[in-house]
């Protein structure tokens, strides 16, 4: 199948026959779309489970957020917030990401029983990240940044943004594999609304195997993201609230999963699961229909 450039195995992590959905929780009170919703441990890991029990496949925690201007939680805060939420769902049977550029964060959460860390720095934010990540033998998301998002790096400037991405996140792809993560465990990620503007991202989506070409499983995390408010809004009009974004989110999963993706992240789990499990089986029928001999029987059975 020519289209499934960026689908694939993570070693460390189950197996699913479609495009992954990992939904969000976010322990902060100042996230862009959901802060302060999921703020206390008790609502953080019911809304976890909510989420598995409306399809999620693993739940991404963290106790950052990453919107433009935001100050840095520091490390105590962030460790009060997330540890909680990662042991009270991996106990359970969540299979728990942590989305965190602190490596203690990290180290810690692995230990309370993450699976997998999620690090939109990349591993550039703390020089321990890579280091802790290996010895934990842990899978790794590696997120295109161009670092924190203040003043003039909030925009980005590019000539060609794919071409930039490209080269920049394999140029993160050696570093974390010199730094002893397996080639198996490692996810990228384009980094959407990350120093990006809307026609970036909308660029970036539209050349998802430009990045598959890479050889890693992609993670794509559009959900209600600005880019989306852009496009909704048209020309003239005003972007809808980050809230209303989650149908135009789900059109995104069904083409991110078309195209391959390994997983996508999304703040409302419902629909996202309803397209991926489309483009599942959109898939199924392309193959089948391809198979040799079964065109002839498909049109037998069409014929009565
Ligand atoms: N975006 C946000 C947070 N974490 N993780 C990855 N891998 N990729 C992203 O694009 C990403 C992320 C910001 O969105 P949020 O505040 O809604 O969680």
């Amino acid at each position: 199948m020519t289209s499934l450039y960026g689908r694939g195995q993570v070693t460390g992590l189950p197996q699913w026959d479609r495009c992954a959905v990992m939904g969000v929780v976010n322990v902060t009170p100042d996230s862009f779309s959901d802060g302060g919703r999921w703020f206390d441990t008790t609502a953080a890991v019911k809304h976890g489970l909510d989420l598995v029990a409306r399809g999620a496949d693993l739940v991404d925690v963290g106790g950052e957020s990453t919107r433009p201007g935001a100050a840095r939680v520091d490390e105590d805060e962030e460790l009060r917030r997330v540890i909680p939420v990662v042991r009270g769902l991996a106990s359970e049977g969540v299979v728990v990401s942590v989305d965190t550029m602190r490596a203690c964060v990290a180290e810690r959460s692995l230990a309370a029983g993450a699976a997998l860390v999620n690090d939109v720095s990349g591993g550039l934010a703390d020089p321990a990240m890579i280091p802790v990540v290996a010895d934990a033998g842990a899978p790794f998301v590696v997120m295109h940044w161009r670092g924190f998002l203040r003043g003039d790096n909030v925009k980005g400037t590019y000539e060609d943004v794919v071409g930039e991405v490209v080269d920049e996140l394999h140029a993160r792809v050696e570093a974390v594999l010199a730094g002893g993560i397996a080639a198996d465990r490692i996810i990228l990620d384009p980094g959407l609304g990350f120093s990006k503007e809307a026609e970036h991202d909308l660029v970036l989506l539209a050349h998802l195997d430009r990045l598959g070409a890479l050889g890693h499983p992609l993670l794509v995390a559009a959900s209600r993201k600005r880019f989306l408010g852009r496009v909704l809004a048209g020309a003239e009009g005003s972007p809808p609230p980050a809230r209303e974004r989650d149908a135009a989110t789900a059109a995104v999963s069904a083409l991110a999963a078309h195209a391959g993706a390994w997983a996508v992240r999304v703040h409302e789990v419902r629909a996202t699961a309803d397209a991926v499990r489309v483009a599942r089986a959109m898939e199924e029928a392309r193959a089948a229909g391809s198979a040799p001999g079964t065109r002839g029987e498909r049109g037998a059975e069409g014929d009565r």
